[in-house]
């Protein structure tokens, strides 16, 4: 037997307009990984650019959920967290960890709440509070800036940053209690655009870029960090992994402008998913 790693996504479904798990499911399968979900809850339309979205919150079926695979006796490589539903759902999230957890579970979380300096529309900031208290129980955090200005209490800025800016604020999200984090939207000049990475065991950062591609695509954030996770789980090493997430997020993107792909309904992943699986065979 030569069973699939596997990885439980917690995130939102939203039907139109590709993000969480509907940007999940796909790209860590295309990575040759078992992607189980646990719905956070169900909408029409995730929340940025569309009025009127339906909105189911589960929060009360998520421990039934944990319990029922726990009685079972599955077996999680890995767990992803993304967008959560409601602010009791943060706690669930880190019991839910705790339930699962051995000394080789990998434990990405991405605080998926904001990005272009503004909260998502549902949440407030109880929710970045509960996030940053979250990123403790993580292996790995994957926070845009906003989400790490929000998490830090520090003004949200975008924009080229210089390499000892950004150590320091890699500094900063690891003292939120991660080993490791995955900080995207880090530019150096006006015509790069990638991601830093930083393990706190060696104090090393790496940087991540290719050349940007103008535009902002909703779900974004959840692509890179669905391709982060299926490299990860191919056993690539996290600065390889973050490459791999950044070239492929671009090439997407790419995809997206090519196309004039409407933003709010996500980024042009489909085409990328074969050559990617290609890199783990
Ligand atoms: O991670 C992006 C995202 C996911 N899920 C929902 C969202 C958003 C961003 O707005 O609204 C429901």
């Amino acid at each position: 037997m030569n069973p699939l790693k596997r990885v439980a996504a917690i995130h939102d479904i939203s039907g139109v307009g590709k993000c969480s798990l509907t940007v999940a499911l796909p790209i860590i399968s295309a990575a040759g990984v078992e992607c189980s979900v646990m719905p956070t809850a169900v909408l029409s339309t995730h929340t940025g650019g569309f009025n009127n979205f339906t909105f189911r919150d589960l929060t009360d079926d998520m421990y039934p959920i944990a319990k029922h695979w726990q009685s079972e006796g599955i077996h999680f490589d890995a767990f992803y967290s993304g967008y959560l539903g409601s602010l009791g759902q943060i706690d669930i999230v880190r019991d839910i960890f705790e339930m699962f957890r051995t000394p080789d579970t990998l434990v990405v979380v991405d605080p998926a709440m904001a990005d272009n300096g503004s909260l998502y529309s549902l949440f407030t900031f109880d929710h970045v509070k509960g996030m940053a208290k979250l990123c403790a129980h993580a292996d790995i955090i994957v926070p845009n800036r906003t989400e790490a200005a929000f998490m830090l209490d520090r003004e949200y800025r975008d924009g080229p940053m210089t390499k000892e800016e950004t150590l320091k604020l890699l500094k900063a999200l690891a003292e939120l209690g991660s080993k490791k984090v995955v900080l995207t939207g880090v530019a150096f000049g006006k015509d790069d655009l990638g991601a830093a990475c930083y393990d706190s065991r060696t104090g090393m950062a790496e940087y991540l870029s290719s050349e940007r591609v103008p535009g902002q695509y909703h779900g974004s954030g959840d692509v890179f960090a669905s391709l982060l996770v299926g490299a990860l789980l191919r056993g690539k090493p996290l600065p390889e992994a973050a490459k791999i997430a950044v070239d492929f997020s671009q090439a997407a993107i790419l995809l997206s402008a090519r196309d004039k792909t409407e933003p709010r309904m996500g980024v042009r992943y489909e085409s990328i998913l074969a050559e990617y699986g290609m890199l783990f065979h």
